[in-house]
């Protein structure tokens, strides 16, 4: 057995307990291969084989948990980062953090929606109506910002049936697919703020320990990040063509190139591609003579 991280060195990140966020969370961990043993009903975990503790809290306390120095990370949308910096800020409170990554994942975007029916041109259509959000905000500063006054009303959930009840004539809220909005017979007519979830760090320094723990974990993101993407791709192609090939790589640089035995014409090339390889990308290296194409995934890398 390793000697044990002393609980000073060891990194808390806390991260949401139940929710949109959660799975994609953990699983970032996973494939970073940290290994967490999920029994979530315990508020703090510590993962058996890297120097970091988890705590499973609400998406809404992460930003404030990271800005007051009670856990040193945490993994939470912006629009929650956003909205809570202006609350923070409004009151007078301290709102030191770093981002370090965005991951990518979680993405959605705050908009204001009407009901199907009601006419909108712009901003200055929202003079005087009452918009029902969960981000009072985010909301009244698009608001400021276009010289509108309208009344903001907060809701902390189910902000869509709010103009069904009367409780307001419009809502901002966030929305992903579009179809909550639809099913409630709304239709956005301003994104005012996209999310996504990233990794933030308060602004104060780590004690070198913890700073070289953080070190390694965010070159880990970035070798799974890199490998989401990334494809190892194999095929063999007349020597004459391979010219065009190379140019029909996404993303790749210096294939490898082997001989392919009782063949002069016809080679091998290995590549690793940095973007998504499409059918479409192998049609067209298909057009132009390769043969035997293989796009295999890539689990980890580092550059
Ligand atoms: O209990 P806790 O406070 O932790 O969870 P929560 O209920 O506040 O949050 P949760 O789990 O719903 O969302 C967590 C985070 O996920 C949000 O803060 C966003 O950063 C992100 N996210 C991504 C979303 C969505 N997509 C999303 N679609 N959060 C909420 N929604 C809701 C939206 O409010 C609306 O009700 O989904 C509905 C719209 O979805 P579509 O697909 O019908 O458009
Ligand atoms: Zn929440």
């Amino acid at each position: 057995m390793p000697p044990a991280t002393p609980p000073q060195d060891r990194l808390r990140l806390a991260v949401q307990k139940s929710g949109r966020l959660s799975s994609d969370s953990l699983d970032l961990l996973t494939r970073c291969g940290i290994k967490v043993k999920a029994p979530k009903e315990r508020l703090l975990l510590h993962s058996e084989n890297f120097p970091l503790d988890l705590l499973f809290v609400r998406d809404d306390d992460i930003p404030q948990l990271v800005m007051d120095g009670v856990c040193d990370l945490g993994i939470v949308g912006t629009n929650v980062l956003e909205e809570t910096a202006l609350e923070r800020r409004n009151n007078g409170a301290g709102t030191g953090y770093v981002t370090e990554r965005d991951l990518e994942f979680g993405a959605c975007r705050l908009a204001i929606a009407l009901p199907e029916e009601r006419a909108y041109s712009s901003a200055a259509d929202l003079a005087g109506v009452r918009i029902a959000t969960s981000y009072p905000r985010l909301t009244q500063r698009f608001l400021t910002e276009r010289g509108v006054t309208a009344e903001v009303v907060m809701l902390s959930g189910s902000v869509e049936i709010a103009p069904r009840l009367g409780l307001a004539e419009a809502i901002c809220d966030l929305v992903a697919s579009g179809s909550t909005l639809e099913a409630n017979k709304l239709r956005a007519v301003e994104t005012i703020f996209r999310s996504t979830a990233v990794l933030i760090r308060g602004a104060r320094d780590l004690n070198p320990a913890k700073q070289h723990v953080l070190e390694i974990l965010l070159r880990r993101i970035d070798g799974v990040q890199l490998a989401s993407e990334a494809k190892y791709i194999m095929l063999h192609a007349p020597k004459a063509a391979l010219e065009e090939i190379k140019r029909l790589l996404p993303g790749s640089e210096n294939p490898t190139i082997l001989p392919l035995a009782g063949d002069d014409s016809r080679v091998a090339l290995h590549a690793v591609c940095q973007e998504a390889v499409f059918w479409e990308t192998m049609e067209s290296l298909k057009r132009v003579g390769a043969t035997s194409i293989l796009v295999l995934p890539i689990e980890k890398m580092m550059l």
